[in-house]
């Protein structure tokens, strides 16, 4: 094959139509952290093989969603431990579901590599996110 297997399958549809692709191709869910996407990562320091969940759209609420290369313990609600913001918009992390509770803020295609070093109150905000937005034109209600 011409491109690697980390080309996700929608991609090589695309190329078998004819269609050409930007090496950039953001593909939701396929374990890889390309652009425009926001990577979640089960531990500290982008690890992907310990769990990731890269995604190309907000999420209201974590509950049912799960980290990618992940063996155990692999939902995504409160276990989120470093973030990539791949889009070049700025984006808000919530405490709480729904865009609730205290919010940590993310630059455009800024990250966090270790959540733990984020303070929230006297805690961290390691383990402690359950929603999240980015901060462009059309964001829903919730997105404050
Ligand atoms: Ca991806
Ligand atoms: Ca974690
Ligand atoms: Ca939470």
């Amino acid at each position: 094959m011409r491109f690697g297997s980390v080309i996700a399958g929608a991609c090589v549809a695309a190329l078998a139509w004819g269609v050409s692709v930007a090496p950039a191709h953001a593909a939701n869910l396929d374990a890889n952290c390309d652009d425009n996407e926001v990577c979640l990562y089960k531990n500290s320091s982008f690890q992907a093989t310990a769990g990731i969940h890269d995604r190309t759209s907000d999420d209201n609420d974590y509950d049912g969603n799960s980290f990618l290369n992940c063996s155990i313990n692999c939902g995504l609600n409160d276990e989120v431990s470093s973030i990539r913001n791949t889009r070049n918009v700025q984006m808000f992390f919530y405490q709480h579901r729904n865009g609730g509770g205290a919010k940590l803020h993310v630059a455009a295609e800024g990250s966090r590599a270790n959540l733990a070093q984020d303070p929230l109150g006297a805690d961290t905000w390691n383990d402690r996110i359950s929603s999240h937005c980015w901060l462009d034109t059309t964001r829903p209600v919730w997105c404050r």
